[in-house]
């Protein structure tokens, strides 16, 4: 008896190859797969591998004696035969599977996608563009070009530079201005870069734009929190001032003194939390802020992001600011919650470093990030 591996991209491919090589009698000892499966892309799938024997008649008798010996050798060898065949058939639906799903992918596209766009659709896949945004994007751009440009790559890019930007709401920065006294809260779950956003805020407004700012939190859970921008406040050389309840929210305000803007601080609010965010929202209502943003991490996951959004619906944010675009890995996913979101994005930001790592948002240059024709640079650090 022989017995041999057999290597391809599809369980039917390799089976092909063992009956080729083997015949009818080939018996399949067992299967696996040897690389990680991916769910979106195109090319590269896993790799089946196919364990066969041409010994038909020996694996049968194997699998017969078991019940009369019982031993646990061939019981091994029954389980690995039974294993194989479970594992074929598994191959095979799995193979079924997925070609349903490549049709079903493909069918509705083809009549109406023309051939020229398919790389740009992939490439949208690859950005992690979810699928539908990513048919409707390919489409614009279809829609937007003559079939005689559908040829030149350069203007397929500008073309869904244009698709992306269009389906971005871009919000002006904060509406500072000395001598006028602008209330601003920043609100979003546990972790996103709230804190550190607020201090990157304070120090360019005091020290870029001549604007006196002062800090309220009312992070009021996570001692540690209050110090963090403490910290900042006495480095910036700025007025801090702390809200312990809703109702102190307005006395934490008026302590600060004659500033310009007031960036209030708030507690990460697991978007798992209800209560905490309503009273989130109590403390907003007491604050009467004339911007809210919602700080929301790109580095997060589609699903989570929706989530969030979802959940802090209950206080009332305007406007959306992205952080740690430096640590996404494809913008695509955001591009599909912020095109839902309803709000307009006020700020990026791209690094740890206060005050350095922090811009307006800007819609080209956000639409080339999310199709990964731009970078976020490393730029030289400021430790505060
Ligand atoms: N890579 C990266 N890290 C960031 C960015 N913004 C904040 N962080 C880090 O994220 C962590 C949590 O930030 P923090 O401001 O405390 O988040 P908060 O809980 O929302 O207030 C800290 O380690 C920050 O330095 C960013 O734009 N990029
Ligand atoms: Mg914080």
């Amino acid at each position: 008896m022989s017995v041999r591996t057999y290597r391809a991209k599809t369980l039917k491919d390799a089976m092909t190859r063992v009956r080729r090589d083997l015949g009818g009698s080939a018996v399949i000892l067992g299967t696996r797969e040897t690389r990680r499966r991916r769910l979106f892309g195109f090319g590269m799938r896993e790799e089946v591998e196919v364990l066969a024997s041409d010994d038909g008649a020996a694996a049968t008798a194997r699998r017969g004696s078991v019940s009369e010996s019982g031993t646990s050798a061939t019981r091994d060898i029954a389980r690995e035969a039974l294993e194989g065949t479970i594992g074929a058939r598994l191959g095979e639906l799995h193979g079924m599977v997925e070609a349903l799903i490549e049709r079903g992918r493909l069918d509705p596209l083809l009549p109406e996608m023309p051939s020229d766009l398919v790389p740009t659709y992939a490439s949208l896949l690859e950005a992690d563009v979810p699928e539908a945004l990513a048919r409707r994007l390919t489409k614009h751009v279809a829609d937007e070009l003559d079939p005689a440009e559908l040829h030149r790559p350069e203007r397929v890019r500008e073309a869904l530079v244009e698709a992306v930007e269009s389906a971005l709401a871009i919000a002006p920065p904060i509406a500072a201005a000395a001598g006028s006294r602008r209330i601003v809260a920043l609100v979003g779950p546990t972790g996103v870069g709230k804190t550190t956003t607020v201090a990157k805020l304070a120090a360019n407004f005091k020290l870029v734009q001549g604007i006196r700012p002062g800090l309220v939190t009312v992070d009021t859970y996570r001692i540690a929190a209050v110090e963090q921008l403490r910290t900042y406040a006495e480095i910036i050389s700025i007025p801090l001032s702390v809200a312990n309840t809703p109702a102190d929210t307005r006395n934490a305000i008026e302590e600060l003194g004659d500033v310009d803007v007031v960036l209030i601080d708030t507690a990460g609010r697991s978007p798992r939390d209800e209560v905490k965010i309503r009273e989130l929202a109590d403390f907003l209502i007491e604050a009467r802020p004339d911007e809210v943003h919602l700080v929301l991490s790109a580095a997060a996951g589609e699903r989570a992001l929706r989530a969030a959004v979802e959940r802090f619906s209950l206080v009332r944010a305007d406007r959306l600011i992205l952080t740690k675009l430096d640590e996404a890995e494809g913008l695509g996913g955001l591009l599909s919650v912020i095109g839902g979101a309803d709000r307009p994005i006020s700020y990026l930001t791209t690094g740890q470093a206060v005050p350095d790592d922090i811009e307006p948002a800007d819609r080209s240059r956000l639409a080339r990030l999310i199709l990964g024709q731009e970078y976020v640079h490393e730029r030289s650090t400021i430790a505060v």
